[in-house]
C-alpha cells in the first residue's frame, strides 16, 4: 500500500513539470491533490538559462532567479509558490521503481507514492562517454542540471585564460563554448561532423557561425575528429583527450573537458510497462501512453505531430516542454481538448548571436545574407516553404516566421535564391 496516493502525481521535476503543477494549480485543486516528486533538489526552473546567463552573466542567472514558469512570461514558483498553492513538492527523491498496473512508484528511500493520474515528466538524462579509458578523471563534465551548472560555473572561473575542452559541437557544444570563451577561457570544439549544430544546419549555415567563433578565438577541430580517449596525470587530473581523425592521432591538452554528445530520454523505469518509439514514451494527442491514467509530457513523450499527418516525433526543446504540460492538464479537465497540434521552434543564443527555426529542415535549403548582421534560411521541399530560420529576428520576424512554417507557401526557388536580402526574403 502507497503510504500516499495522490489524484495526479507528477514524477520529475524539470520545465514541464513546474507548467504542469502552473495549469494543475490554475483549476484550483485541494490541498495535497498534486504532487511533484523529483530527484533534483529545487523547485521546478527554466533549464534553458543553466548554459547561457548561468555560466557568463555578471552577475550571473541563479536560482530563484529563473524558477519555472518566468522563461513563458508566468510568475516565478518557488517553493512558497507550492506550499501556497497545496501542491506538495518532494525534492531530493528519486524513483527507482514503478509499478504502473499498481498505480505505485518507489523512491531509493523506500518511500512509495500511488496515484489515480500519473504525469511522467523525467525529461533526459545526458550520454556519457563512459565506454572511453579515463572517464573517471576529474575535469570532466556534462551540464543537465542546476547542480552541474554550479560546478562548470566554478570551474569555468577556476580556468580562465586557459584552454578548455568541449567535446561536442550541437547545442551544449556551441553554448557552453560561447560561455567558456565570454569568461576568458580558450575553447577547442572536437566534434565529428563537418559543420557545428548538424541535426538543423547545413554546411553554408554552419561555417558562417564558425567563421564567427573562430573570430573570438574558438579553435574547432572537425571534419572527422573524434574523441578517442581522456588523458590525465598520476593524481587523477585531466591534462587533455586523445583525437584521432583518419589514421592520425593527437592528443589536445586542457584540464578541464566539458562533453555534450547528445541526450537520452529518461524511460528505464517503464521499459516494458508501456508502449515506446523512438526512445520515449509513444502518447497519443493528448499525451496518453497505452496504460490508462498514465500520461507523459516534455522530452520523454514521442507524439503525434498533427501538421505532419500524425508523424510521430520526439522533442527535447523548452517550448515543447511547456506547451506539452498546458495541453495534458487542459485535456485531463476537459473532453473536448483537440489533439495537439505543435509548430516544431528551436532557439539558441551563443556570444552576441541569436536565431530561431520553425518547421522541418528538411528539402533543398537556401540561405540569404550574410550573419553581419543578420540571415535568413529557407527549406523548400516540394515547392512549398517547409522550414525558415533567422539570425537576429526581430519580434515581427518572428511572427513571419511561424506564419510561414504553418502555412508552408509555395515559392519560387530559383527566385528566393537570388536575394541577399533576409528582410525582403522573408517577405517574398
Ligand atoms: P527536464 O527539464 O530535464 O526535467 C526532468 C526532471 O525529472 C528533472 O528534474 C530530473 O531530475 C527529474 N527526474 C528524472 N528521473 C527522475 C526519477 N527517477 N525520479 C525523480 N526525478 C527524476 N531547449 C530550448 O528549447 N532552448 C534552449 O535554449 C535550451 N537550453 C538548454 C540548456 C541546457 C543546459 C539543457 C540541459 C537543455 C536545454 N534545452 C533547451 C532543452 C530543455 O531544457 C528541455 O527540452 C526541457 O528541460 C525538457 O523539460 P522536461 O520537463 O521534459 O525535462
Ligand atoms: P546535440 O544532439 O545537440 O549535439 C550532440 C553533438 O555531439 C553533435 O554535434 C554530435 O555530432 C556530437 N557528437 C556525438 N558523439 C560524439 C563524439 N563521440 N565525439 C564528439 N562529438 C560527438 O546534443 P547536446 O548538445 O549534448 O544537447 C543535449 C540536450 O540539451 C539536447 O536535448 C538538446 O536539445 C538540449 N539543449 C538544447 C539547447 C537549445 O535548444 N538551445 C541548448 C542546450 C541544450
Ligand atoms: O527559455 C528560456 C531561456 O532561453 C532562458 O534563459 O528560459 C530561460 C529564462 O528566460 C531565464 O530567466
Amino acid at each position: 500500500m502507497a503510504s500516499k496516493v495522490y489524484k495526479y502525481l507528477i514524477l520529475g521535476g524539470g520545465n514541464a513539470a513546474g507548467y504542469a503543477a502552473r495549469a494543475l494549480a490554475a483549476r484550483g485543486l485541494g490541498k495535497s491533490e498534486v504532487a511533484i516528486v523529483s530527484k533534483e533538489a529545487v523547485a521546478p526552473y527554466e533549464r534553458p538559462a543553466l548554459s547561457k546567463a548561468f555560466l557568463f552573466a555578471d552577475p550571473p542567472a541563479r536560482l530563484p532567479g529563473f524558477h519555472t514558469c518566468v522563461g513563458g512570461g508566468g510568475d516565478r514558483q518557488g517553493p512558497e509558490w507550492y506550499a501556497e498553492n497545496g501542491i506538495d513538492l518532494i525534492l531530493n527523491e528519486e524513483i527507482v521503481a514503478a509499478d504502473l498496473a499498481a498505480k505505485k512508484l518507489s523512491s531509493k528511500v523506500g518511500t512509495e507514492f500511488g496515484f489515480d493520474k500519473l504525469i511522467i515528466a523525467t525529461g533526459c538524462s545526458p550520454i556519457v562517454l563512459n565506454k572511453l579509458q579515463g572517464a573517471d578523471l576529474k575535469g570532466i563534465h556534462y551540464l543537465r542540471e542546476n547542480a552541474d551548472a554550479l560546478e562548470l560555473y566554478e570551474a569555468l572561473q577556476a580556468h580562465k585564460g586557459e584552454e578548455v575542452l568541449i567535446v561536442g559541437g550541437g547545442y551544449i557544444g556551441m553554448e557552453v563554448g560561447a560561455a567558456a570563451s565570454i569568461v576568458g577561457c580558450k575553447p577547442k570544439l572536437v566534434f565529428p561532423e563537418e559543420h557545428v549544430m548538424p541535426r538543423l544546419f547545413f554546411q553554408e549555415m554552419g561555417e558562417k557561425y564558425e567563421e564567427f567563433y573562430m573570430e573570438k578565438g574558438v579553435q574547432l577541430f572537425n571534419h572527422g575528429y573524434l574523441c578517442d580517449a581522456f588523458v590525465g596525470d598520476e593524481n587523477g587530473n585531466l591534462t587533455g583527450i586523445k583525437v584521432c581523425k583518419d589514421d592520425k592521432k593527437e592528443t589536445l591538452t586542457g584540464k578541464l573537458c566539458i562533453v555534450g554528445v547528445g541526450a537520452r530520454p529518461n524511460v528505464q523505469l517503464f521499459r516494458d510497462q508501456v508502449e515506446m518509439e523512438m526512445g520515449g514514451i509513444k502518447v497519443d494527442g493528448k499525451f496518453e501512453s497505452s496504460v490508462k491514467d498514465v500520461y507523459a509530457i516534455g522530452d520523454i513523450a514521442t507524439f503525434p505531430l498533427k501538421m505532419y499527418d500524425g508523424k510521430l516525433t520526439r522533442m527535447e526543446h523548452v517550448a515543447h516542454a511547456r506547451q506539452s504540460a498546458a495541453h495534458v492538464v487542459d485535456a485531463l479537465f476537459n473532453s473536448t481538448t483537440p489533439d495537439y497540434d505543435y509548430l516544431p521552434y528551436f532557439y539558441s543564443r551563443v556570444f552576441s548571436l541569436s536565431w530561431q527555426f520553425f518547421g522541418e529542415n528538411a528539402g533543398e535549403p537556401i540561405l540569404v545574407g550574410d550573419m553581419k548582421p543578420k540571415m535568413s534560411a529557407f527549406w523548400i521541399k516540394d515547392g512549398q516553404v517547409n522550414g525558415v530560420f533567422t539570425e537576429a529576428p526581430s519580434t515581427e520576424d518572428t511572427e513571419i516566421m511561424r506564419a510561414i512554417a504553418l502555412k508552408r507557401p509555395s515559392v519560387d526557388a530559383a527566385k528566393l535564391s537570388t536575394l541577399t536580402d533576409p528582410d525582403e526574403a522573408l517577405k517574398f
